[in-house]
């Protein structure tokens, strides 16, 4: 039987099919347009500690990835060096940074964490993402202070990173630890306030897809991705390409250790870009025979 995931239209089109909606906000269409240039599905966590390490990292699997996935916070030198080097290699390379934040706070201290202090987050990410926990004041207090960023006087388009210079949200709406207490009623709220914020909710950490209504066009980004089905000792629990893309409909994959533990990274990060994009070939294929 197939899966309400499996069902949606969203799951039997491509990616630029996808990116011509005119209801979906400008980093979304953006992002769908770019994974369908670039053939690629993969978004890299850079789960690295330096910044030669990371800007290394980016000049590795640049070539093989759609998103580069940061925690700037497990950076022990991060800084304008970073910044720059990242704004650098992803113009170049073309890919967009998310910075895996899970802002979960009241609005007005998580505007100052998404703009201030050493990380600045909104100046270099065009991509966050936040727990609805806190409530649905969370996504106005985001959105607000990424115009306001980007319409500051004092912030130059050099420092807003390689174009687009819009910034998006994606919600956490599922995780993929064991035993995590994200029920399926908070998942149902966040598609629900989604609906309500098209205009900077682009979509999803989830599982797999949560679109549902005809007219639902959400990205979802999915964590816990290996070649392999398992986990770590630490409640990490991970599934395949094949699983994630292909059955449950997700549109990206995130991997970090799959990759940064491989010994030659570009190789790994290759295979898991075909991985990828042979399980979504394989599903709107499939889902169009159904039709
Ligand atoms: P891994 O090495 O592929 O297990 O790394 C996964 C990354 O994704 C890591 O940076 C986590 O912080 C991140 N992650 C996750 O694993 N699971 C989740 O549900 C969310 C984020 Br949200």
């Amino acid at each position: 039987m197939l899966s309400t995931a499996q069902r949606h239209s969203s799951s039997s089109k491509t990616y630029g099919e996808r990116s011509e909606d005119p209801d979906l906000t400008p980093l979304a269409q953006y992002l769908l347009r770019l994974i369908h240039l670039k053939q690629t599905n993969l978004c890299v966590s850079a789960d690295v500690h330096t910044t030669l390490e990371l800007l290394q990292l980016a000049e590795d699997v640049g070539d093989y990835i759609c998103v580069l996935k940061t925690h700037a916070d497990i950076i022990d030198d991060f800084g304008d060096k970073t910044i720059r080097g990242l704004n650098e290699v992803s113009r170049r390379k073309k890919f967009l940074i998310f910075e895996d934040r899970k802002f979960g706070d009241i609005g007005s201290t998580l505007q100052h964490q998404y703009t201030r202090g050493p990380l600045a987050i909104v100046k270099w990410a065009s991509i966050v993402n936040a727990a609805l926990f806190p409530g649905p004041a969370v996504i106005p207090a985001l959105a607000d202070a990424a115009r306001r960023a980007i319409l500051a006087h004092n912030t130059s388009m050099a420092e807003l990173g390689p174009p687009p210079y819009f910034r998006a949200l994606l919600l956490l709406a599922q995780m993929s630890s064991a035993g995590n207490l994200f029920t399926p009623e908070y998942t149902q709220q966040c598609l629900h306030h989604a609906r309500q914020n098209k205009n900077f909710v682009m979509g999803f950490i989830a599982q797999q897809s949560l679109n549902k209504e005809a007219d639902d066009n959400f990205i979802t980004m999915t964590p816990g991705v290996q070649l392999s089905a398992g986990g770590d000792s630490m409640g990490q629990q991970y599934n395949t390409p094949q699983k994630v893309i292909g059955e449950q409909c997700s549109d990206i994959i995130i991997v970090g250790r799959g990759i940064l533990a491989a010994r030659d990274r570009r190789r790994a990060a290759h295979e898991y870009r075909k991985q990828g994009w042979l399980a979504y070939q394989e599903r709107v294929r499939s889902a169009r025979k159904k039709r």
